[in-house]
């Protein structure tokens, strides 16, 4: 897991997520650094509150690179890559996550899928200081359909609908587990032989919590999403 800061706010540095690919480079969403520039990035943290409960490293960031078919005013690609200024070394509590790399399926509709993240606990809420962890489900595109095209704006943000592009992702027993306002940027993963794999980016929603509007998530699994990943940061 990874925490974007920025520069000359030391009240509040932390506005995003984010999620360590290899040794030097961190994948986020393109729409948490389009307002705000990432000037640091806090790798190994657990309790933002706390200064010792775990051995977190701040890293610099060197060049950051937005995904070339990205266009804020839509939903399509919300993924962005930041280059940090030097390598991290691998250890037991900082560590890259899998790629779904090669012939590696997305996993089926309704698979159980962890998201993790320092966003609000509630809509509106403010950040967690514990990074926290959610169970939720892979649904099908057609269920963020039902939601998102009953607002205003979805013939504007989605023209080509809920493209393979973009994960569903919700919870589907009541209990409202949800990314949410700070979580943006950040991993959602898939657990294959114990290592967890990356399934998407954590990307948009509306509210946080309501069953008829599950999460959207930039995925990695797209083929040219992934080449992209790997002509960049591999
Ligand atoms: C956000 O504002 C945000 N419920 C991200 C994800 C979700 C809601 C809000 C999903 O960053």
């Amino acid at each position: 897991m990874a925490l974007l800061g920025e520069e000359n706010n030391p009240r509040a540095p932390w506005f995003c997520d984010g999620v360590l690919i290899n040794e030097q480079w961190v994948l986020t969403a393109a729409h948490c650094i389009i307002e705000k520039v990432p000037h640091v990035v806090r790798l190994g943290e657990h309790d933002l509150s706390s200064t010792h409960e775990s051995n977190h490293q701040d890293y610099y960031v060197k060049n950051f690179v937005f995904h070339p078919d990205y266009d804020n005013r839509q939903v399509y690609h919300d993924l962005a890559l930041i280059q940090l200024t030097q390598r991290v070394p691998i250890t037991n509590t900082i560590r890259p996550v899998c790629l779904p790399w090669g012939r590696h399926p997305l996993p089926a509709t309704g698979s159980l899928l962890t998201l993790t993240g320092w966003g609000g606990t509630y809509y509106k809420g403010p950040m967690s200081d514990i990074l926290q962890e959610a169970s939720l489900y892979l649904l099908p595109a057609s269920k963020c359909v039902a939601g998102y095209s009953t607002l205003h704006d979805y013939a504007q943000k989605y023209p080509k609908g809920i493209t393979s592009d973009l994960l569903c992702i919700g919870d589907t027993d009541g209990q409202g587990q949800d990314a949410c306002q700070g979580d943006s940027g950040g991993p959602v993963m898939h657990r294959r032989n114990n290592k967890y794999y990356l399934s998407g980016i954590v990307s948009l929603g509306y509210g946080c919590g309501n069953p008829e509007f599950p999460g959207i998530y930039a995925s990695v699994h797209h083929s040219p999403d992934l080449a992209w990943i790997k002509r960049i940061a591999f």
